[in-house]
């Protein structure tokens, strides 16, 4: 037996370390690999949807102090993160969303009347468009992970060509179901693309202390698949990035780990008060990464936006939210039976006799 005093030294073990994450434009707007950008018309249609997804994340704020709208959960400052991955699919491909990423959901084509109406809780908002693959919001962490593997395994056996893209956060990482659907889409070489939104907040908790891993891209290696770290406020990146993770899955190349490094600059929910487990120090610097000044900087500076054009876009983006408001606000009041409907397509016996029930004591 080796007595502790004649023991060998102990081996040390290199731990995956941080990396720097892709980029394609810096803060200031410089492109930092000016052959790698998307044409114009691309980053102009990538600036044109993070626009009007910041107005949404601004809108809900004043809804929401005011009365006409639920809690909800803002993603602005987010918004490279979310355009960028959404904005690299086509018709045919599947959106799984968690409670964070209405933008997301807004990028892929969900009506703007019809997302507020689910943040109003009302059941025009829970049914999808039938001809839209957009998943409900996912509040229930990681849930959403192995559906979309399930969803990608269904399109591979029916020999479409359809991708399943999936969203998860910095704290969803760290549940058991985000590992085992990358296991799952690895072994089964599935179309799957899992975007890792690393916020650096799961609530109150930072992503430093909820996890010793400083890279999350690198658990996509404990499942034989790709990980790539990206700049999440560059949607220049995001974009070229995703891109090529959806088109190598339509090919048949099997799944890929996309984490998005970003930052929660607004409260957890609308209900939440950051000022109680966070300070100034924590946030510096985010607010100089702003992803859509980032771009804008490039834009016109490249000659591609002007002044004016940017206050054409402002109107038209105000004038779109404003009916798709009065569209929601004419939405009858729900019934109490209908919190049954959207369940199964068909209703199984058990919701039709609660239904029942339900009219028998509201005597509708
Ligand atoms: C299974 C489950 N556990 C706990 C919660 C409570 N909860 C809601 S949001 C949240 C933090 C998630 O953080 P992260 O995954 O980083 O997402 P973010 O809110 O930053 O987008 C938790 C723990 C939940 N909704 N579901
Ligand atoms: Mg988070």
């Amino acid at each position: 037996m080796t007595s502790p005093d004649t023991a060998p030294p102990t081996p040390t073990f290199p731990a995956g370390g941080e990396q720097e994450p892709f980029q394609l434009l810096a803060p200031d707007g410089t492109a930092t690999q000016p052959d790698a950008l998307p044409d114009p018309d691309t980053r102009l249609r990538l600036y044109r949807h993070m626009r009007r997804i910041r107005h949404f994340d601004e809108r809900a704020w004043v809804l929401y102090r005011t009365g006409r709208l639920g809690v909800f959960p803002p993603y602005g400052g987010m918004e490279a993160s979310q355009v960028g991955t959404a904005a690299a699919l086509g018709p045919g491909d599947w959106l799984f969303p968690t409670y964070r990423d209405t933008g997301a959901a807004l990028t892929h084509g969900l009506p703007v009347a019809q997302t507020l109406a689910y943040w109003r809780t009302s059941p025009h908002g829970w049914a999808m468009p039938q001809d839209l693959k957009v998943l409900p919001f996912y509040i229930p962490i990681a849930t959403q992970y192995p559906h979309a593997v399930g969803a990608a395994l269904a399109e591979k056996r029916k020999g479409t060509r359809n991708v399943a893209l999936a969203y998860i956060g910095d704290g969803g990482s760290s549940e058991g179901d985000f590992h085992e659907a990358l296991n799952f889409a690895g072994a089964l070489t599935v179309p799957c693309v899992f975007i890792l939104q690393n916020n650096g907040w799961a609530i109150s908790v930072p992503t430093r202390t909820q996890t010793r891993a400083v890279n999350l891209a690198r658990r996509a290696d404990g499942y034989g698949i790709p990980g790539v770290r990206v700049d999440g406020n560059d949607v220049l990146a995001t974009y070229v990035v995703t891109r090529g993770a959806v088109t190598r899955a339509r090919d048949g190349g099997g799944p890929t780990l996309i984490e998005t490094v970003t930052y929660r600059v607004k409260p957890h929910t609308l209900a939440d008060d950051p000022s109680r487990y966070r300070t100034d120090a924590d946030n510096l610097g985010w607010a100089e990464k702003d992803p859509i000044l980032r771009l804008r900087t490039h834009l016109l500076g490249e000659g591609l936006l002007t002044e004016d054009a940017d206050a054409a876009l402002t109107r038209e983006i105000e004038a779109e939210f404003e009916a798709a408001l009065k569209e929601a606000d004419g939405y009858p009041e729900p019934t109490p039976a209908e919190i049954l409907d959207h369940v199964f397509a068909e209703p199984t016996p058990q919701l039709r006799r609660q239904r029942a029930q339900i009219e028998a004591e509201e005597g509708t």
